[in-house]
């Protein structure tokens, strides 16, 4: 495909020179010259960051509930954090300014931009959306700072915040909105599912490719929503979509993906969706018609392991020939008694029928684990690593990208368990800020040495991902850059090698030196 590098700014005027935006709008109605500002949060990420393949996601909330916000003939204008846009100084023509979070740091930097926007222009209403807001919509309006809680799908509700706004109609119809009124928070019925297949393409035009890292390499896409499955540290219950899972038509996606290429020309197509493969036949389907198309691109994708362990050798080498190139994988643990905790219904055999089938079709699997589970005993974890070896012993190429240690996030069944344990949980907005993804050490179910051992365990596994990743992409670049890159982390590689051998994670000094090193030179990547 042809890489289109055609972008305009990140300022839509509403007269797009991109022809290809009469796809997602209507541009002919008048602009009355009122602006919505979108803020998305997260570090600037640094140069150095695309030496180390890093890829800066694009901002897909945004650029999802965008359209709509276009289509009520206001314009767009979208602050992406990571990229270092320039924060605007006048919000003097702003209907209202929203901003998305996930939980953790990018609370902090949305609390900030609300900041600096309030000091220009006091008045205006802040409208905070996304997964943190979403599940604890009381804890974001408790601050004066914030005026509206999107509860779930952000599309249909910003253009009824508009009419709203405009005394088109009133705030007690938006479902899914939490607001103050006379004081009280007010939460306006649930959140409805959208009907996925009548979306508006996300407003992919708004994004400046130029300012993103590595989009050659990958853009993320949404294809469904939802998720029938119950894990018990997932947060999918509380977002509005009862465990219901929506699709878009084959039809709809290839045509989306088709823009994407067109637009980015990446090497490889994400899937995002909570669980792309509900559905096998849509997926057949969309590889059929992407065949029939003759559209060729690498695609990724998560995959739960009991049904992928039930899929034919033939629909995996099919799915391989179309393009499939890595399948992740949440295997979480191999003790059987953290699985049946988790919600989580494989057994160990099935682990071993996917290696098995990537194996055969050149699919590189990657597994990713979580330890530090309440209740886990050393021998759960264990079981774990002994797994992991053995996985590894019958496909070497099988990446396990990372074993986390569990931190409980709102919203999940687990979460509200840990809280029964004595988990201290955050009061305040600016307080769940701090709620750290790595190093935790104020979990009552982990004393001072099972933190030490499980924080090891992920440190050892990290590096080694980290590793071979960087000499990976590198083998296609620079020969004399590849080596010095391998001999320099010879050393570092044989000590996290032993560590795996031995069972050795305690004291782990090299990786606390690693990760504040790398904090400071890129991004958080390990
Ligand atoms: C891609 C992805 C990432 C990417 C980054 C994505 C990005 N652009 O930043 C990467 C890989 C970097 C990432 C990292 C992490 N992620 Co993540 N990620 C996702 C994933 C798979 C897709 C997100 C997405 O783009 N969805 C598509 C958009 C369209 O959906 P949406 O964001 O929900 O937006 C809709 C509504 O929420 C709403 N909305 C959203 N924002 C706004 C704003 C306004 C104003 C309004 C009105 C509406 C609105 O409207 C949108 C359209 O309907 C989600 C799971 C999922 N399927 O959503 C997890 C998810 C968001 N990630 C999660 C987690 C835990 C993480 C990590 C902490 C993992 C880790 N241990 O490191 C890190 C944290 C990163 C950080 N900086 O804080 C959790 C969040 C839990 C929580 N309570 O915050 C999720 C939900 C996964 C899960 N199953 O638990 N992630
Ligand atoms: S972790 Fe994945 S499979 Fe499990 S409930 Fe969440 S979205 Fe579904």
């Amino acid at each position: 495909m042809k890489k289109n590098n055609k972008s305009i700014c990140d300022f839509f005027s509403g007269h797009s020179s991109a022809t290809t935006m009469k796809n997602i709008i209507d541009t002919g109605n008048d602009i009355t010259g009122e602006t919505v500002t979108l803020f998305f949060p997260g570090k600037k990420q640094k140069d150095i960051n695309a030496l180390f393949g890093h890829v800066t996601h694009l901002p897909l909330a945004l650029l999802a509930i965008a359209p709509y916000i276009m289509k009520e003939n206001c314009r767009v204008r979208i602050v992406d954090n990571r990229v270092g846009d320039t924060w605007p100084d006048d919000y003097s023509n702003d209907l209202f300014v929203g901003v998305t979070s996930k939980t953790g740091a990018e609370v902090k930097n949305c609390i900030d931009f609300i900041r600096h926007v309030k000091a220009r222009n006091h008045h205006v209403p802040i409208v905070w959306g996304g997964v943190h807001a979403s599940i604890l919509p009381d804890v974001t309006l408790r601050e004066d700072y914030v005026d509206y809680v999107v509860r779930g799908p952000g599309e249909e509700a910003v253009a009824k915040i508009i009419r709203a706004l405009r005394g088109k109609m009133s705030l007690d119809d938006i479902e899914g909105l939490s607001y103050k009124k006379e004081g009280r928070i007010v939460h306006v019925g649930f959140p409805r599912p959208v009907d996925v297949d009548k979306l508006e393409m996300p407003a992919f035009d708004l994004v400046d490719a130029g300012k993103y890292k590595n989009l050659s390499k990958s853009v993320d896409y949404e294809s469904s929503r939802g998720c029938p499955h119950r894990c018990a540290f997932c947060y999918n219950i509380s977002m509005g979509n009862y465990r219901k899972w929506q699709g878009k038509s084959p039809e709809k996606v290839v045509q989306e993906i088709e823009y994407i290429l067109d637009r980015f020309n990446p090497a490889s197509v994400d899937f995002v969706d909570d669980y792309v493969f509900v559905d096998v036949k849509r997926i057949e389907r969309i590889l059929q018609l992407i065949s029939a198309r003759k559209i060729r691109f690498n695609w990724s994708a998560s995959c739960r392991i009991d049904q992928f362990s039930k899929f034919s050798d033939k629909f995996v080498k099919f799915m391989a020939e179309k393009g499939l190139r890595k399948i992740f994988f949440g295997a979480e643990s191999h003790s059987e008694k953290i699985l049946r905790m988790l919600h989580k219904e494989y057994k160990y055999e099935m682990a071993l029928a996917v290696v098995e089938k990537c194996k055969k079709s050149g699919i590189i699997p990657v597994f990713n684990y979580i330890i530090g589970f309440p209740g886990e005993d050393y021998s759960d974890i264990s079981v774990t690593l002994n797994g992991i070896k053995h996985l590894k012993a019958i496909f070497n190429s099988l990446e396990i990208s990372a074993i986390s240690v569990y931190i409980p996030f709102p919203g999940s069944s687990l979460f509200n368990d840990c809280q029964q344990l004595g988990m201290k949980c955050p009061d305040t907005l600016e307080e769940w800020s701090s709620w750290q993804f790595v190093n935790r050490k104020d979990f009552p179910w982990l004393d001072k040495k099972k933190a030490a051992y499980t924080s090891g365990i992920y440190f050892t596994f990290r590096i080694e991902y980290i590793i071979d990743e960087i000499i990976n992409r590198a083998k296609g670049g620079n020969k004399i850059i590849w080596l010095l890159f391998r001999f320099l982390v010879f050393p570092l590689d044989m000590l996290e090698r032993w560590r795996i051998k031995n069972d050795r994670y305690l004291y782990h000094a090299e990786g606390k030196i690693i990760q504040k090193a790398l904090q400071l030179l890129v991004a958080d990547i390990i």
